[in-house]
């Protein structure tokens, strides 16, 4: 009798993205955007996608532009996280984005909050770029793929979607879900992202 060779289980990833926008981009509006960018990314990434409500958020910092339209989602994937980052780059450039204005107006932004439980590139570096202060944040921005994104903890937009795809998710250095991340949000900042739809 011959043995029969068993596929090996294969492992797969959870990665978090986060998607906003706050203009129209040549694929639409911005809730038209973001909803062909998951349409893209889940053909791209991975498979079971589980996408957010979508959110009218005020752009932050307060007065940078228009209000933004913000969603987040899960996929599972087998890529890594750089492959996934250039999928992210390229489906941004799918949407006419140029880089040049740093937290300017968006056509459309995906960003890579959050890869199972992995720290990177290192854990000094991430702490470097999340302990950066306020005007530093404005000004520099990271050559390398920092995650979780450092910034995730302090933003309601980030939280509030998230919270409805990964609540349960653990930051692998701040050891908190993101339902707790998000419950030590002040409820001012909390109450200005509003849901658009019935996602
Ligand atoms: N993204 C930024 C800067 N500011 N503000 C809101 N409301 N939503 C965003 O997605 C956002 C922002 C940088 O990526
Ligand atoms: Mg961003
Ligand atoms: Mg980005």
């Amino acid at each position: 009798m011959t043995s029969q060779v068993q596929p090996k289980p294969r492992k797969h990833h959870d990665v978090v993205v986060a998607l906003g926008a706050n203009q129209r981009s040549n694929l639409g509006k911005p809730e038209e955007t973001i909803n062909l960018a998951c349409g893209a990314l889940s053909e791209r990434v991975g498979f079971s996608i589980r996408k957010s409500h979508l959110y009218q958020t005020p752009a932050f910092p307060a007065g940078a532009g228009p209000d933004f339209v913000n969603a987040a989602a899960v996929f599972k994937t087998h890529l890594s996280p750089d492959a996934i980052l250039q999928i992210c780059h390229e489906i941004e450039e799918m949407a006419g984005r140029t880089r040049e204005i740093r937290w300017g107006q968006r056509t459309l932004d995906i960003d890579l909050i959050a890869f199972d439980d992995v720290v990177l590139p290192d854990h000094f570096t991430h702490e470097k770029w999340r302990m950066l202060p306020l005007e530093d944040q404005v000004r520099l921005s990271p050559d390398q793929l920092i995650v979780p994104h450092p910034r995730l903890q302090d933003r309601s937009f980030v939280l509030v979607p998230m919270a409805d795809v990964a609540p349960d998710w653990v930051h692998p250095i701040l050891g908190q879900t993101t339902r707790q991340m998000l419950d030590a949000r002040p409820a001012a900042e909390k109450d200005t992202v509003c849901p658009l739809d019935a996602a």
